[in-house]
């Protein structure tokens, strides 16, 4: 699938005023020593690994030389700077140590071979070094900030002459996220209270200096995923500031034509990357509008509007004489990762979605001409969809010239309210009985199943989806909740290797959102 989509002609605005607001909001790191719980053997199971306890024969500050291996056990998912010292043992140390050191959020990048990986998207993105230690004995600290619960040390060499024993190793794990700053969980269930834990740790795990998608991979700011942080954080950690931090990044780096990009660049200095999602831009809209919703931060909404309203003009911009949004066969609107998804449908629903939101916006703004400009929009965006892609026959919405039947395209046009609850109701009941063609494959698109269902008074249905979709993740192992998960294909990856896959993905961690918004008491 190709995942590129760079603008023509790229060029990028810059508001001072707004970079300026985003730099005076950027959050301290609260830092922790951490140190690995035991040393483990990475092992197959079936046709994925697990890390069981390893023999006494392995255990950690025994020498070791060629070839020997360590494998440490973090006891949980970390992100952080990892040092530790290296002594030589024997006579004195005629040669440089040099060491492999592998990380993993899962057992299976300890064990897979990073030279098998012949995926779409870079290489530099499996987190192994090899390292060289001229001076011994040494304190080794590792530039690189890791996600990672393994680490494994292989000695490539020592010499005839003597060997290495490693000790101290410690990781530094950083985050922005304050613990003690969210509220306790009042539930009986302890599936529930599980969903809430791995939900916190993820989402506190990529609150780096803004919401990073994964510490592993991209570690950006990505829109769409800020968006369901964002919810996310007002019901747990309540870091308001850092979502509106975020807020004036995306607004005060703007592509060509004032179009929010789909994703931001923190260093070496902050910058918007040249790819623009159909979606993306507007969950610009979505993010300011539950914003304002979850702080009252008028001032900010009034200063961001404009930004908002212009995502919503460009948007217009791409509709056929239909007035339904133009297909196109580049990457040019994401909705979710399953192959051959056509994102027509989706992009019209979430367009009308936006400008419910917008319109709403507009009132709060007390400016009712315009929001009734944008609800009038909204009406013919929803004639114009129900003309052209529902399909009365299937009872189905259909995308694109092959009139592609989804689980993204319907969800999304419950969540656009083009029907009543009762026809939205129909609607979901007839697609998880059909299951028809392209399913969802990312916790992220779940995540707006479940918000469907909630929607519409399906709450009982709801739970049930979300605890048996990330339960069923737990049960395979998740620390943290993953980028991608799809329980009938375990092991898909639509870069080519689940060995670039991130398992702490941040638009993974709604569960918390769920739980607290829904179903605490
Ligand atoms: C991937 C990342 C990111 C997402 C984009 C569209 O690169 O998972 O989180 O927003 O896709």
């Amino acid at each position: 699938m190709a995942i590129t989509n760079a603008i023509e002609n790229f060029h990028m605005t810059v508001n001072e005023a707004f970079l300026a607001k985003a730099q005076a909001l950027a959050p301290a790191l609260i830092e922790t020593e951490v140190r690995p719980v035991r040393t483990v053997e990475i092992v197959p199971r079936g046709e994925d690994y697990i890390a069981v306890e390893a023999a006494p024969a392995f255990v950690h500050s025994v020498p070791m030389g060629r070839d020997d291996r360590l494998c440490l056990d973090f006891g949980d998912h970390q992100v952080g700077y990892v040092s530790f010292t290296l002594t030589p043992v024997g006579s004195p140390a005629d040669a440089p140590a040099c060491l492999r050191l592998r990380f993993g959020e899962i057992p299976y990048e300890i064990a897979a071979d990073p030279a098998e990986y012949h995926g779409e998207i870079s290489r530099s993105w499996i987190q192994e070094e090899v390292i060289h230690v001229d001076v011994l004995p040494a304190a080794v600290s590792l530039p690189r900030r890791y996600a990672f619960r393994y680490l494994e040390l292989t000695v490539l060499d020592t010499s005839a002459k003597y060997k290495v024993v490693v000790s101290g190793v410690t990781c530094r794990s950083v985050s922005s996220a304050d613990p003690s700053a969210v509220p306790p969980l009042d539930v009986s269930d302890p599936e529930l209270a599980r969903l809430d834990r791995v939900s916190l740790k993820t989402m506190q795990d990529c609150m780096q200096s803004v919401f990073e998608d994964g510490p592993k991979r991209d570690r950006r700011l990505w829109l769409a995923d800020l968006r369901l942080q964002a919810l996310t954080n007002y019901a747990t950690f309540q870091n308001n500031d850092l979502v509106k931090r975020c807020l004036y990044l995306f607004a005060g780096l703007t592509q060509n034509e004032g179009r929010v990009g789909a994703c931001l660049f923190l260093e070496p200095r902050p910058q918007v990357d040249d790819t623009a999602l159909f979606d993306y831009s507007l969950f610009f809209v979505s993010c300011l509008h539950d914003y304002y919703e979850a702080t009252g931060d008028r001032e900010t909404l009034a200063e961001l509007f404009p930004t908002a309203d212009r995502q919503i003009e460009l948007s217009l911009r791409e509709l056929d004489e239909r007035d339904i949004v133009t297909d196109k066969d580049t990457w040019w609107c994401f909705l979710d990762w399953g192959e051959g998804l056509n994102k027509q449908a989706g992009a019209q629903a979430i367009l009308i979605y936006a400008l419910k939101q917008v319109a709403v916006m507009a009132g709060w703004l007390d400016d009712p001409a315009a929001a009734e400009r944008y609800r009038a929009a909204a009406d013919r965006l929803t004639k114009a969809a129900l003309n052209c892609l529902w399909d009365e026959e299937q009872g189905f919405f259909v995308s694109g010239a092959e009139r592609q039947v989804s689980w993204a395209s319907q969800v999304w046009f419950v969540l656009a309210g083009v029907f009543d609850r009762e026809k939205n109701v129909r609607l979901l009941e007839r697609l998880i009985e059909a299951d028809p063609g392209v399913p969802m494959v990312t916790p992220y698109m779940y995540h707006y199943f479940i918000d469907a269902l909630l929607q519409n008074g399906m709450a009982e249905l709801a739970l049930r989806q979300m605890k048996a979709y990330w339960g069923e993740m737990i049960r395979d192992g998740a620390d943290t909740f993953w980028e991608l998960y799809d329980p009938k294909d375990r092991y898909a990856s639509p870069y080519g290797s689940r060995l670039v896959n991130s398992f702490c993905h941040a638009w993974s961690g709604t569960p918390a959102y769920f739980i607290r918004t829904y179903f605490s008491k």
